[in-house]
């Protein structure tokens, strides 16, 4: 059986309408830090664009809990904030060292390395600060339940664990197993957050939990074969970061180990399966199924 989305369900309206939101919300987030080349260095990666996917997937499994999305306004900017920080920390010179982010120089090219390390953990914390001080409506322990996944995200367990193997294995042979390892860490752990929070907030039971963990296990390694994909077939132009970066940096990727053929077909039938676990939801899954199409169908 194939978990399908409704054909009334607009997603193009429905992303259009959900970017506008978490934009708003993203350039009301930032307050009057000091000194102000800090804050301008915040808003400079926060406010620069991107596909906005990552609070999008939380608002959306906020709703899909039957949740008021609202609620979940604030936890959406603040894994917005861990995932631009991210970019800022991955673009360093000790680390990816690159030019060009979301069409933009990057953070340290315009800043400075030290201001753009300083501008991500500034970034980092104010997300903490999100939910815990900004969050209106949502139960104490709804909120203690997303701090906790939030750091577990952002640290070893995550994003910091999958970036050290990742930076390890520069230049190596890597099999499958470590490359889905990184990928679990680096990008998978981030967007599973999103769908955590959202449903935590929006008072999920334990079997939508379970079934949104594997979705976004799904998508979450789906997307980053697709990100893979992209490096080797869309410019730079169109990506608004440096393509061909993967094989410059001689890492492994999936098309390096499958062929750019099997990748593909190893991301559609990652997002088949994903979609497959919300069939009990499907009434109300719109959204969250439209956006695993998404991930595989984007050309960014
Ligand atoms: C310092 C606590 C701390 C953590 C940082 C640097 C680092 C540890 C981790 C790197 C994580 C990373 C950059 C993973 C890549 C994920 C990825 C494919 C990003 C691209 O996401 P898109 O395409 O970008 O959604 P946009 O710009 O559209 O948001």
């Amino acid at each position: 059986m194939e978990a399908e989305t409704s054909s009334s369900f607009d997603f193009s309206n429905y992303l259009t309408e959900a970017r506008t939101r978490v934009e708003e919300a993203l350039n009301a987030s930032l307050g009057p830090e000091k000194p102000e080349h800090l804050r301008e260095a915040m808003r400079y990666s926060l406010l620069a664009g991107g596909k906005r996917l990552r609070p999008i997937l939380c608002l959306a499994a906020c709703e899909l809990a039957g949740g008021d999305s609202d609620q979940a306004l604030p936890a959406a900017v603040a894994l917005e904030m861990i995932h631009t920080m991210s970019l800022i920390h991955d673009d360093l010179p000790a680390m990816d060292n690159d030019d060009l982010r979301r069409g933009r120089p990057t953070n340290h090219k315009v800043y400075g390395e030290a201001v753009a390390i300083l501008a991500g953990d500034a970034l980092l914390t104010r997300a903490f600060e999100m939910v815990s001080l900004r969050s209106v409506g949502v139960p104490t322990e709804r909120l203690l339940k997303v701090v906790g996944e939030l750091s577990l995200v952002a640290g070893a367990p995550g994003l910091v664990g999958g970036q050290v193997v990742d930076l390890e294995c520069e230049g190596k042979q890597v099999d499958l197993e470590t490359l889905e390892f990184i990928h679990l860490h680096k990008t998978g752990a981030l967007l599973k957050a999103c769908v955590i929070c959202g449903a935590v907030i929006g008072g999920a039971q334990e079997d939508l939990l379970d079934a949104l963990r594997i979705y976004a296990r799904g998508i979450g390694l789906a997307f980053q074969i697709i990100d893979d994909i992209l490096d080797v077939t869309a410019s730079s132009e169109v990506l608004g970061k440096t393509a061909g970066k993967d094989l410059i940096a001689d890492k492994t990727t999936y098309p390096k180990l499958l062929g750019l053929e099997e990748s593909r077909r190893k991301a559609d039938l990652l997002v088949k399966e994903a979609k497959e676990v919300l069939i009990p939801w499907e009434s109300n899954a719109a959204p969250l199924l439209a956006l695993a199409d998404y991930i595989t169908n984007r050309d960014r």
